[in-house]
């Protein structure tokens, strides 16, 4: 594609004229390694946008979703369903805590998460506890893009332009990010646990038995990786158990190896009533999201006559056969290659590699827990997000390296299986793109 000065495609989160001055483009892939219409090769260090855990273009995945989109391309969802879709509830459910005994398929975070809240009201209805109608978020949570999530959601430009249409009896938990007494923490930061006390005091306020769900990410990731103070979730697990309030995990990062665990529930040991997934369920190949629920809960649905639909929700692609096969096929590919395991490995490695950077005169913090990381840097005078921005160009066209920028925070979410020598030079590129842009 030429450098038009527009172009029709209007992209999702992305400068679009910025972009359309010179456009970004991204032709081919093959394991850790993204290909330029050019030929040139750039090595991809956010494992897509925290999807593809296991590399490109696998080709365990790659003959699953050839094979099955030729077998059942597509087949009704709603009474009738496909082979590939059961299948893979049972693997799923199968690597869940203990009790999480059902899955419900969506196509994407956001729609899990909106599907979690959605279950959340039903189930607290169905059990004659219609009252419990208050949702609650935190500051700098990111649940998706929906009304739902973006509701419960703590991300402000995500938010301030449509902020007549958020949901109604909404509240936030503050934020743990707490750079003055955490900075540079390795893993789960000191201080903050008594920031979990805030549900408490949101209990108080409207009273407990109003509140239907608290949903929070384990370690937020797009407002820049915030590992939980030890014993933080924990203390929510508690205070939702006292007041009868379901604890949602959002795992659309942190579940399938990100923190070197099937999920964030089993790497913390706290287990929450809904966990809401996409990204590495089908390792990015397939858009396709799951949302996991504790037995109570669905069985707490399954009353009346049996011939009625008893959650009047779901989507036309709930459980497509090919999205399902490339999940399956990735299932194996975790288990097979113990990818969950290798992930677990380069932990440390990563850690060290991201805390090298505090030295830097333009860094301000690094955080970091699991295959999560961000480097976190001082805003240009006046010019906040440019810097970030300027780098992620730089690295680019410069260092044929894709890295994520959120305005001034650069984030790393490395394969699961990364190869040592490839991650310690995509930093030395990244060091080489910090020192080359003021
Ligand atoms: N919940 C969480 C915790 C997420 O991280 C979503 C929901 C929404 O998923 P969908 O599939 O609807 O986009 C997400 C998505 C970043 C970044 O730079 C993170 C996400 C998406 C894009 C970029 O950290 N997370």
């Amino acid at each position: 594609m030429s450098a038009a000065a527009d172009h029709p495609y209007w992209m999702p989160f992305t400068a679009n004229r910025d972009f359309s001055r010179k456009p970004r483009i991204i032709t081919g892939a093959a394991g850790h390694w993204y290909t330029r219409p050019d030929g040139t090769r750039l090595y991809d260090t956010f494992s897509g946008l925290w999807t593809s855990g296991v590399g490109h273009c696998h080709p365990r995945i790659v003959a699953a979703v050839q094979e099955q989109v030729a077998t059942l391309d597509y087949c009704i969802t709603f009474q009738v369903t496909n082979d590939k879709a059961l299948a893979l509830a049972e693997r799923v459910t199968a690597m869940a805590p203990q009790g999480f005994s059902h899955c419900f398929f969506t196509n994407s975070g956001s729609e899990s998460v909106d599907t979690a809240l959605k279950i959340a009201l039903g189930y607290h209805r169905a059990r004659g506890e219609g009252h419990r109608t208050r949702l609650i978020g935190r500051e700098k949570g990111y649940h998706g893009v929906n009304f739902g999530g973006m509701s419960v959601g703590g991300m402000v430009p995500n938010r301030k332009a449509f902020s007549a249409a958020l949901l109604p009896g909404v509240d936030h938990l503050r934020h743990t990010l707490d750079i003055e007494r955490n900075a540079f923490s390795r893993g789960l930061p000191k201080y903050g646990i008594e920031l979990a006390e805030d549900l408490e005091r949101l209990c108080l306020l409207h009273d407990g038995s109003n509140i239907a769900a608290v949903i929070v990410e384990p370690v937020p990731g797009s407002a820049g990786i915030i590992p939980p103070p030890p014993g933080y979730l924990e203390r929510l697990r508690e205070i939702c158990d006292k007041h009868g309030i379901l604890l949602i995990f959002d795992e659309v990062i942190a579940a399938f190896g990100r923190l070197g665990e099937p999920f964030g529930a089993t790497r913390f040991g706290v287990t929450p009533d809904i966990i809401t997934t996409a990204k590495g369920l089908t390792n990015g190949v397939v858009p396709m999201g799951a949302v996991l629920v504790r037995d109570e809960i669905h069985d707490a649905f399954m009353n009346g006559p049996a011939y009625m639909i008893e959650l009047f929700h779901g989507y036309t692609y709930s459980g497509h056969p090919v999205a399902a096969a490339a999940g399956l096929a990735t299932m194996d590919v975790y288990e097979e290659e113990g990818i969950f395991e290798q992930a677990r490995g380069l932990e440390t490695f990563f850690e060290d590699l991201l805390h090298s950077f505090a030295d830097h005169p333009h860094v301000i913090d690094v955080r970091n827990f699991g295959l999560m990381g961000a480097i976190e840097l001082a805003p240009r005078e006046g010019a906040p997000g440019v810097r970030g921005f300027e780098i992620h160009k730089h690295c680019f066209w410069e260092e044929n390296l894709v890295i994520r920028n959120g305005m001034d925070l650069l984030q790393f979410s490395p394969f699961l299986n990364s190869d040592r020598d490839e991650m310690e030079k995509s930093f030395a590129a990244v060091r080489r793109a910090l020192d080359a842009v003021d």
